[in-house]
């Protein structure tokens, strides 16, 4: 029996990854960046045994049954049962920790915490860039939860170059926070990773998106170096604005956005129009999240509690990197 366990925050892309060039290999065609969060965090562990006679996932005591439920837990298991030259099947317990039941689950927080987990049971002594690119081929943004802090994928252009490294702020991720309007949507949403590919293959904005976030990229760093909040804000939420006319531009069009969406939207222009120092960002689905400086939080908190109940929102700051977590000892 081999058994490994691990804790990873999840993330959220301040320039987003937004499809790939390679979808067996999750290589992206763009570089992304973004902040770890504290806020929203996974434990998985995982042990490996001559006993079991199939792989088990268990979410949140849940047994995940089929094969797309399964599917990028299966990767990350044959890849490390590959690197360890074992041929065990697998248990794996992960629990998603979210303040809220709004279900935020995050393949980001859980793909990390299970390539750790899997990097302790198997004592494959990855590096954090090996781990990074180990915990990408579960899902593209887990590589960038193995680092606290900002963290930037450099998108590479082959199964070795592609991964995550830390962005050095000199702590001043410390000095921002993260408010997230959870919107509560019912509607059909389309999987992001679905959504990425379509709009790769069919959007007629799609170049301009590639050539848009290469830009914004070093603005963001430059801003990032600079501790210029401003030159922050701007880049990050015109490049989230960028990556959703992707999708109206697709065949067929789609869209993340549902009327609360917008609707915080427009709050946060209106805050900002009175001087608050706040900036919107939005993934592949309908809640908002508002970057503004660790002063100014609980200020726009309260703000935002005028539009939204204090069950959709959510306050975050920075995030630390993945943790090896004790696991109980086997018999
Ligand atoms: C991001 N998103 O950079 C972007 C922005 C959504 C919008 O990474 O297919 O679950 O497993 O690599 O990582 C969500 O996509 O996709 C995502 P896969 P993933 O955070």
């Amino acid at each position: 029996m081999h058994n490994g366990k691990a804790r990873a925050f999840t993330n959220i892309a301040l320039i987003k990854y937004w499809g790939k060039k390679d979808p067996k290999l999750i290589l992206p065609m763009n570089s992304s960046l973004s902040l770890t969060l504290d806020a929203f965090y996974t434990e998985t562990s995982v042990s490996f045994s001559k006993d079991y006679t199939e792989d088990l996932f268990y979410l949140d005591g849940y047994l995940q049954e089929g094969e797309k439920k399964m599917q990028k837990v299966s990767r990350l298991l044959n890849l490390a049962r590959k690197q360890a030259g074992i041929y065990d099947h697998a248990v794996v317990h992960s629990h998603n920790f979210v303040p809220t039941a709004a279900g935020l689950a995050s393949s980001a927080s859980g793909l990390a915490a299970l390539a750790g987990a899997c990097n302790e049971a198997l004592a494959l002594n990855l590096s954090s860039t090996e781990l990074s690119r180990f915990a990408r081929k579960g899902s593209g943004s887990a590589c960038r939860s193995i680092y606290g802090g900002f963290a930037e994928w450099k998108k590479g252009d082959s199964d070795q170059t592609s991964f995550a490294l830390p962005v050095d702020a000199n702590q001043w991720e410390n000095e921002l926070a993260m408010i997230f309007i959870i919107t509560n949507d019912k509607a059909k949403k389309i999987s992001s990773r679905n959504g990425m590919q379509q709009t790769v293959e069919t959007s007629l904005y799609y170049n301009d998106w590639l050539k848009a976030a290469e830009a914004d990229i070093k603005t963001a760093k430059n801003a990032i170096a600079n501790q210029d909040f401003h030159a922050l804000g701007e880049v990050i939420e015109a490049n989230c604005l960028k990556m959703h006319a992707t999708t109206l531009a697709a065949t067929p069009p789609f869209s993340y956005w549902t009327p609360d969406s917008l609707k915080a939207m427009n709050k946060v222009y209106e805050m900002r129009q009175n001087g608050q120092n706040c900036y919107f960002t939005m993934d592949a689905g309908p809640n908002v999240k508002v970057l503004c400086p660790k002063k100014d939080s609980q200020k726009i908190y309260n703000d935002l509690q005028k539009e939204f109940s204090e069950q959709q929102l959510v306050l975050a700051h920075a995030g630390k990197g993945i943790e090896s977590l004790e696991t109980e000892v086997s018999k």
